[in-house]
């Protein structure tokens, strides 16, 4: 525990958050000359990869697009082993980020921020901590990534159950022994697809109880291509280039043709090639797959006939197979062997929509046709993305308005990155900015640059502040709700949608207009003297 006077602190910025936005966020201000804290709940750094640790956790971005760019060193003298990264070693790569550039100095670990306070008179905000810092600072940089706050299972009679239940998200750092016991795994979002094929193979009898199927590419991970990582590291400077002006953050081949307007064997094979190549890049097999229903549902029914020239059982087939929300839509997941796991002898797929989990008991759970005798649950049920881990610390703007107030209805940001009646407050990869639909490195490190940037310009023009105006704020947030309607994203139910924590508002919250656009954007902002913005 720090003494009294090491809580009471002035800073010039808070960063809340040790993750990968975090730690460059630090490594940018200090080469501004700024005193900067970081504050992390977690034992060590790492943020999402600290946490996840549930077997099989791995990036769905290929490692050689999914680290940073900032320094040509690190980039140059790394080596990755996988063509997808596995969470242990992404973890090390962090670690290794931390030492390499000194950083840990100035990071606090085991501490929870728990309030953020703004002072007008002194235009300056105010932050505590669960261990008791009060700290003073011009700048607070939440940095507290989009997918870190977990969605506690809220099932009935959860306090009886007798054997040990885990959150993918909060797995155990010592590790889970199945072996010999009867699992239930809970959700089949891209944890529960990348841990079920190494449960499975491990426990005695595993249950996978479903709600709702997603569309999973095969990642046909491999040793990475010692040629493939030559060739981009020859060439980092221009391949991280053309990542940052892409739509998603790294270059996925691009097709312009419509899939409606080519002939179905043309199509049929455009899509057993990139099935064939694996990962995320499924979805851009045609120019329309996301904005078109009819373009859209010959993806899906690619995917139903592999899904069945994979699956022996047919109703296991069928269960597995989405069919009520369009590709895409829920972000798609990238796995190892997951559907041919349910051909499995020691695997059953219970489908919740037909018998639904009635309350956990005291040795398992009970749906509503039978009991189902369980040691262990896997609840993989997922988080409250995006805007969860903001709420869940107390800011207080301009006025005493609370950010929770604020958003009520949803999240209102000028370009994710700034709130009206927040002066001084940034956020990292916020609501309204591309976050979750990129390569999130790319986009950490294109808000950290422009904040870094931001403050520099601050100091060097003598101002104490910058706030976003109420007006620039509405524009970009209808901007992002109109671009999100062009596509058919708002049709499922995602935790993009905020549709997967009950109560939550339902809106689109990332920004669909690409990186590129986006990173544009940014910088006209700034070509125009922070346009949208008040300077104080
Ligand atoms: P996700 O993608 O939100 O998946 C959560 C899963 O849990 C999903 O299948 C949900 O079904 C299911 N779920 C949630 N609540 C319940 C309840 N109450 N009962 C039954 N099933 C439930 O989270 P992940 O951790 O897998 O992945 C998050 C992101 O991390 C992922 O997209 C990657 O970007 C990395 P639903 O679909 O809501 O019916």
């Amino acid at each position: 525990m720090p003494t009294t006077d090491e809580k009471k602190l002035t800073l010039d910025a808070v960063i809340v958050g040790a993750g990968f936005a975090g730690l460059y966020m630090l490594y940018r201000l200090r080469g501004l000359g700024l005193s900067a804290g970081v504050f992390e709940a977690g034992k060590g750094v790492g943020g999402t990869w600290y946490w996840n640790r549930y077997p099989g956790a791995r990036c769905d971005v290929e490692s050689m697009d999914y680290s940073y760019s900032f320094s040509d060193e690190l980039q140059q003298e790394w080596r990755w082993t996988e063509r997808y990264s596995a969470q242990p070693e992404i973890l090390k790569y962090i670690n290794h980020v931390a030492d390499r550039f000194d950083l840990r100095r100035d990071i606090t670990l085991e501490t929870r921020v728990t309030s953020a306070v703004f002072d007008e008179a002194a235009s300056r905000w105010t932050v505590r901590t669960d261990r008791g810092h009060d700290i003073s600072a011009q700048f607070c940089i939440m940095a507290t990534g989009c997918l870190s706050s977990t969605q506690e299972p809220k099932f009935e009679r959860l306090e009886s159950f007798t054997g040990k239940w885990y959150h993918t998200g909060r797995w155990p750092h010592e590790g889970v022994d199945f072996t010999g016991q009867r699992v239930g795994v809970i959700g089949t979002g891209s944890s529960a697809i990348q841990s079920i094929p190494i449960i499975a193979a491990q426990a005695k009898r595993l249950f996978v109880f479903q709600r709702t199927p997603n569309y999973s590419v095969p990642a046909h991970n491999a040793p990475l291509d010692p040629e493939y990582e030559k060739i981009v590291k020859a060439n980092y400077a221009e391949f991280r280039r053309q990542a940052r002006e892409s739509r998603v953050g790294f270059v996925m081949e691009k097709n312009d043709a419509s899939a409606l307007e080519v002939a179905p064997d043309v199509r049929a094979r455009e899509y057993e090639t990139r099935w064939k190549r694996g990962g995320l890049g499924f979805s851009s097999t045609f120019n329309d797959i996301l904005f078109n229903q009819a373009a859209n549902q010959t993806a899906a029914d690619f995917f139903g006939a592999k899904i069945r020239s994979i699956v022996r059982d047919p109703v296991v087939a069928d269960t597995l197979t989405p069919k009520t929300y369009p590709l895409g839509t829920k972000r798609l997941c990238v796995d190892t062997n997951y559907y041919a796991t349910f051909n499995r002898d020691n695997v059953t797929l219970v489908d919740l929509r037909k018998t639904p989990i009635e309350r956990i008991t005291p040795d398992g759970l009970r749906t509503s046709k039978q009991d189902y005798q369980l040691d262990s649950i896997v609840f993989a049920i997922g988080f409250d993305a995006m805007t969860g881990a903001l709420l869940a610390v107390d800011i207080r703007g301009r006025g005493g308005r609370t950010l929770r107030d604020k958003w009520a209805e949803g999240p209102k940001t000028y370009l994710g990155l700034s709130m009206a009646g927040f002066p001084n407050l940034f956020t990292i990869t916020g609501p309204g900015s591309p976050s979750v639909l990129s390569n999130m490195i790319v986009s950490i490190e294109q808000h950290a640059d422009w904040i870094a940037d931001c403050i520099d310009y601050l100091r060097t023009n003598g101002r104490r502040s910058i706030e976003a105006m109420a007006d620039a704020e509405n524009e970009w947030v209808q901007h992002v709700n109109d671009v999100g309607h062009m596509t058919l994203y708002p049709q499922a139910n995602s935790w993009y949608m905020g549709a997967n924590i009950p109560g939550k508002p339902r809106i689109f919250m990332p920004y669909i207009g690409g990186v590129g656009v986006y990173r544009q954007r940014c910088d006209e902002v700034t070509a125009k003297g922070y346009e949208g913005f008040t300077l104080a």
